[in-house]
């Protein structure tokens, strides 16, 4: 099966999903059905197998663009959206294994930047726009003992975007704090994670305050963490989903009621 068939097939497996409220774990609903093409285009990724993806606004024209991280090639891909489907604009190469990838605006010049968890490496990589649609070369932070799962928020409410940092070694959550230049060489704080195959982020509670939410197919479980801006955790909770092996999720008030529900997919669909 070709790399982009595969990704082809992981996007559509994360729509037959179980939805869950948060933190209650009330509900739970399964679809059969997506009306989906399959797939609706094929695009190279810019590597070998793709796992994880980030949608931003890379060029500054009207239509989204990805950034996939490549698994096996240690290769992130830079497609390019156009309003049918997307286009390989680049590849950016790792020395070691990566993991995961997110994009955001993180030095605040209204351009979408790229992080990477250099799992290989113990670094989280971060990549600037160069308000071109390129990106500036790469600069390591601190990510903990092997970093896998990455997510951002603006945790301390500072205005600047920071990322949550899953170590796959500590099992462990380290929030780097981001100073608006791009800059995350202080630490917010740290708490533990019994596992994350992906983490999302949204304000649960909700409190004002974006909170950390992670599927960990290891344990089973959906795992959510309520942050507290002074520094601390509010709470942490775990829960159950319907199918097992949660490796993926997403978060959205899909029932319009106001509070964040949870979708997630079940690796074993895969
Ligand atoms: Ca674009
Ligand atoms: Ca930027
Ligand atoms: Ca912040
Ligand atoms: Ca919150």
């Amino acid at each position: 099966m070709s790399s982009t068939r595969s990704a082809g097939l992981r996007v559509l497996a994360r729509l037959c999903l179980s939805v869950l409220r948060l933190p209650r774990g009330a509900e739970e609903k399964t679809c059969t059905d997506p009306s989906f093409q399959v797939p609706g285009f094929t695009e190279s990724s810019g590597g070998v197998e793709p796992r994880e993806m980030a949608l931003a606004s890379f060029n500054h024209d009207a239509f989204p663009d990805l950034a996939v991280v490549n698994s096996s090639s240690n290769e992130v891909g830079i497609l390019w959206g156009d309003g049918s489907g997307f286009t390989l604009h680049k590849s950016i190469s790792y020395s070691r294994m990566i993991s995961d990838v997110i994009a955001a605006d993180f030095d605040n010049d209204g351009w979408d930047d790229v992080a990477v968890s250099g799992t290989g490496d113990d670094l989280v990589y971060v990549s600037l726009s160069d308000r071109s649609g390129d990106f500036q070369s790469a600069v390591g932070f601190d990510g903990g003992k092997q970093p896998t799962a990455l997510t951002f928020g603006d945790y301390n409410d500072d205005g600047d975007v920071d990322i949550a940092v899953f170590s796959s070694t500590n099992l462990e959550v380290t929030i780097l704090k981001g100073d608006g230049t791009g800059d995350f060489s202080s630490l917010f704080f740290t708490f533990p994670m019994p596992g994350a195959s992906q983490m999302t982020t949204g304000d649960v509670n909700p409190d004002g305050v974006p909170d950390v939410v992670a599927a960990d197919s290891n344990t089973n479980q959906i795992h959510t963490a309520l942050v507290d801006k002074s520094g601390g955790l509010r709470d942490f909770k775990s829960m159950t989903p319907g199918a097992s092996n949660p490796d993926g999720l997403a978060l959205g008030d899909f029932n319009e009621d106001g509070v964040l529900d949870l979708v997630t997919v079940s690796a074993s669909a895969l």
